[in-house]
């Protein structure tokens, strides 16, 4: 047995105006939460610093940067990462990233119970568009503010586990999945601001919305046989409603934990990473079963091509 108590601390609504510091003590009361629950690992939504800000179109450079971390930790997150360390719980968290390099990237950092950072996923899927939309009820411009993330789907040893990460509309992509799963993933995390309503199609309901959070993150667990720990960020944020839902997948697929508030709350699990073993000896034994000779066309084609030749 390879036990690790996992916390999936969901948050609440953060505000425009909220600081980083009054965010991190939220994130702290979580933080002793899982403590006292006896959690090893504890992980946090997609962007949990701030507001999700690419609701928000900017066109001053200035201001946009005011959204990013140039430096991590820094003096706003210090206070966490002091006192996970103190506990010996590792953390993971998602964040707006700027690079020395001026790159900026949606991601999510891992550490070690030791507080080191022992690695970081860039989010490679960014849903939306680049500029303002006046069709939508509202705006999604993470294509705006982050570049795709340049590390692929890496997976890193951790408490004596494989672990990776994907962030929010990754979850939807199969593909990230299984190259994580190819990997030998054991834990996938992640977190996600996903808004409530479709903002291009009013008739969506938000049951269906996360169902369809659900459905990818069921799936994504049942067919790399892997535990998937899904955060929200939810509730009524600068007037826009994000959905909730956070939940604990079983490497079978099935739902273990599931929030039912959309504020602040801590699910934990006591996850053993050796049920992860059955699925991957048996029906996704990959080794036995892929037939990656009839796949060339994920990694070489993009858009729909019909047989006819047209494109979709
Ligand atoms: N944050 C994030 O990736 N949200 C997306 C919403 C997409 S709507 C343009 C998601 O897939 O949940």
């Amino acid at each position: 047995m390879r036990e690790i108590v996992i916390g999936a601390a969901q948050m609440g609504p953060i505000q425009r105006y909220d600081s980083r510091e009054v965010v991190v003590a939220r994130m702290i009361v979580l933080l002793e939460e899982a403590i006292a629950a006896g959690c090893m690992l504890v992980i946090f939504p997609e962007l949990c610093l701030t507001t999700f800000f690419p609701r928000w179109y900017m066109e001053d450079e200035r201001e946009v940067a005011t959204w990013f971390e140039a430096k991590m930790p820094n003096a706003a997150t210090q206070p966490l990462f002091d006192r996970a360390r103190t506990a010996g719980v590792a953390i993971s968290f998602g964040y707006a990233e700027q690079t020395p390099e001026g790159q900026a990237f949606n991601t999510q950092l891992l550490t070690d119970p030791d507080l080191n950072i022992i690695g970081k996923y860039r989010k490679v899927h960014l849903p939306g568009h680049a500029e303002f939309d006046p069709d939508r009820a509202f705006q999604h411009l993470e294509k705006r503010y982050f570049q795709p993330g340049d590390l692929g789907f890496p997976v890193f040893r951790n408490m004596n586990a494989w672990m990776g990460m994907l962030i929010c509309n990754d979850r939807r992509w199969p593909e990230a999945y299984r190259e994580l799963g190819l990997q030998g993933a054991e834990l996938i995390m992640l977190g996600y601001n996903t808004p409530t309503t479709n903002s291009q199609n009013s008739g969506e309901t938000p049951e269906t919305r996360v169902f369809h959070s659900d459905l990818c993150c069921q799936a994504g667990a049942y067919q790399n046989s892997a535990w998937v720990v899904a955060v929200a960020k939810a509730g009524d944020e600068d007037g826009h409603a994000l959905f909730a839902g956070s939940i604990i997948v079983a490497p079978d697929g099935t739902i273990v934990e599931k929030a039912t508030t959309d504020g602040d709350e801590l699910l934990v699990h006591s996850c053993d990473m050796d049920e992860t073993k059955f699925g991957k000896k048996t029906i996704f034994d990959f080794k036995r079963h892929r037939q990656i000779k009839h796949y060339s066309r994920i990694t070489s084609q993009t858009g729909v091509i019909y047989p006819d030749g047209t494109k979709g």
